[in-house]
């Protein structure tokens, strides 16, 4: 799986230009497991989130689907956290009450645009920095702002 995963990054990389790169694996309780097109998440996407990042010095106006509501569709639990994975192999374990304290958008626009995997597309977990201070002042949530996400899974 981690050589595919790779491989799919090397791939991306390599056509930047060819539109979506990527799907979403969703994960839940008793073996549930969708795979979405970004597509999909896209054309959900009238949640909104204008706020800067750690990776961009000024605001951004990010478009997508807020987290609590894609979790949301994943039948079983209760779940106590979101584990979320990357193309680059990176990985965090979210508590949900972060998530449902601060609503954090999965972004698949920028101002507008898709997200090239160059620029850390295609799709971010963006928390609203600039609307809550204490989203800045603790490391944990830059730790949770991923980027290259390719995996969400329900604990
Ligand atoms: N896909 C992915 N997302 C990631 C990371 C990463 O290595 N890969 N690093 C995380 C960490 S530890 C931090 S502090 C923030 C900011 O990273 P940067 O300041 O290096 O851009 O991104 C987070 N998101
Ligand atoms: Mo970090």
């Amino acid at each position: 799986m981690k050589r595919f995963c790779r491989w799919l990054l090397l791939a991306c990389l390599c056509f930047p230009l060819s539109g979506y790169a990527d799907t979403l694996t969703l994960t839940g309780a008793a073996g549930y497991h969708v795979v979405i097109d970004l597509r999909e998440i896209d054309a959900a996407g009238q949640a909104i989130s204008i706020t800067s990042t750690q990776w961009s010095g000024r605001a951004h106006r990010w478009s997508g689907m807020r987290l609590v509501h894609l979790i949301g569709r994943v039948p079983g639990g209760p779940y106590s956290r979101v584990h979320i994975r990357a193309l680059n192999d990176y990985e965090v374990d979210i508590p949900l009450g972060d998530v449902r304290r601060f609503s954090p958008l999965l972004a698949t626009r920028r101002d507008g645009q898709l997200v090239a995997i160059r620029d850390k597309g295609p799709l971010l977990l963006i928390w609203p920095f600039d609307q809550e201070a204490v989203l800045e002042r603790s490391q944990r949530y830059h730790d949770w702002s991923v980027w290259h996400i390719s995996q969400i899974g329900l604990r």
